[in-house]
């Protein structure tokens, strides 16, 4: 299929149902999507990431946010990623409640997507999904991912500022997870700030921040009480900050060249799964002498 020049300008003025459409093409993978996707004009708005543990706020933390861009009068995008069982319909349905007072505000588009397995697969979709976000007319483009433990999504590249939310509680998983999260973070929020520590836990990661040793950014600190909107301006600001810092050319260059990788992986990588795989050697193990690398030079040529 042909994508026509009809569902790109409705895509380009922000046609509500043309990008909802379109997503479910890009997601689905259906016929024509690539052409869809090459056929965009794509600007350069900002991407802001909301990563964290499950239950950590991150949903409560996109509607407070959101009501604050919103006292700016900006068009604003969610992209709600649920990495969970297609089956767990309860955090997407929790989110959907949360935010259902915004769903018939013109300046608001929010969409749910669930995956099918693959977590490799999924922060490629998120990156042509985002995409075609970015070439309707929002202003901004919150994307929230459950991330950091074992459903973790690569989130690195995804967004220009990668928010990470944790609870008082994490204290002591962080050591655990310090070095990966240390990499993506470029604003730490410390939500549930209502309760007990988590001051306590603010200046321990603070303090783990500065021995880092920043280099153009340091990673700021900020406590949240999502649910009472408490906080919200300061993050905020430190977004809309270091957006400012990640526009700059060398930036732009590298994060373009991450998702120019994911996506071309994914491309050579299609079709093929470790089942897959699986299968084929089981059947030539059967038949007898094995070698590893003519096998695997049989795939590499087939691109
Ligand atoms: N006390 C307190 N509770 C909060 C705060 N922020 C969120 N919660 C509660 O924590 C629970 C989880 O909040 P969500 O916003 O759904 O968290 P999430 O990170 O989006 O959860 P998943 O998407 O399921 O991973 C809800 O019951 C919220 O009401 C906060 O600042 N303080
Ligand atoms: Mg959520």
């Amino acid at each position: 299929m042909q994508p026509n020049s009809d569902t790109i300008n409705k895509i380009h003025q922000g046609d509500r149902k043309t990008i909802a459409r379109s997503i479910s093409l890009v997601e689905n993978e259906v016929d024509g999507y690539r052409e869809l996707l090459r056929g965009l004009t794509i600007k350069d708005q900002p991407v802001v990431g909301i990563t964290g543990p499950p239950g950590a706020g991150k949903s409560s933390l996109v509607n407070a946010l959101l009501a604050e861009l919103l006292e700016d009068d900006l068009n604003v995008a969610i992209l709600a990623v649920d990495p969970s069982s297609p089956f767990n319909f309860g955090a997407l349905l929790g989110d959907r409640i949360r935010l259902n007072q915004y769903y018939e505000d013109p300046r608001v588009y929010i969409r749910s997507i669930a995956t099918r397995g693959a977590l490799g697969g999924l922060s490629d979709k998120i990156i042509e999904i985002t995409d075609v976000l970015k070439a309707a007319p929002f202003d901004i483009i919150l994307v929230e991912t459950v991330g950091v433990g074992q459903s973790e999504v690569e989130i690195a590249g995804l967004a220009d500022t990668t928010v990470v939310v944790l609870v008082p509680e994490a204290g002591d998983e962080i050591q655990t997870m310090k070095a990966g999260l240390m990499e993506i973070a470029d604003v730490f929020v410390v939500n549930k700030a209502d309760r007990d520590k988590a001051e306590n836990f603010a200046q321990n990661l603070r303090l783990m921040v500065m021995s880092r040793g920043a280099k153009d950014w340091e990673t700021p600190v900020l406590l949240t009480t999502a649910t009472l909107f408490e906080g919200i301006p300061a993050l905020k600001a430190k977004i809309i900050e270091h957006n400012r810092l990640a526009a700059d050319g060398i930036r732009k260059a590298q994060l373009l060249s991450i998702k120019a990788w994911k996506l071309i992986r994914k491309e050579r990588m299609a079709g093929l799964d470790r089942q897959l795989l699986l299968n084929e050697i089981k059947m030539q193990l059967s038949k007898g002498a094995f070698n590893l690398h003519a096998f695997v030079q049989k795939f590499i040529d087939r691109k």
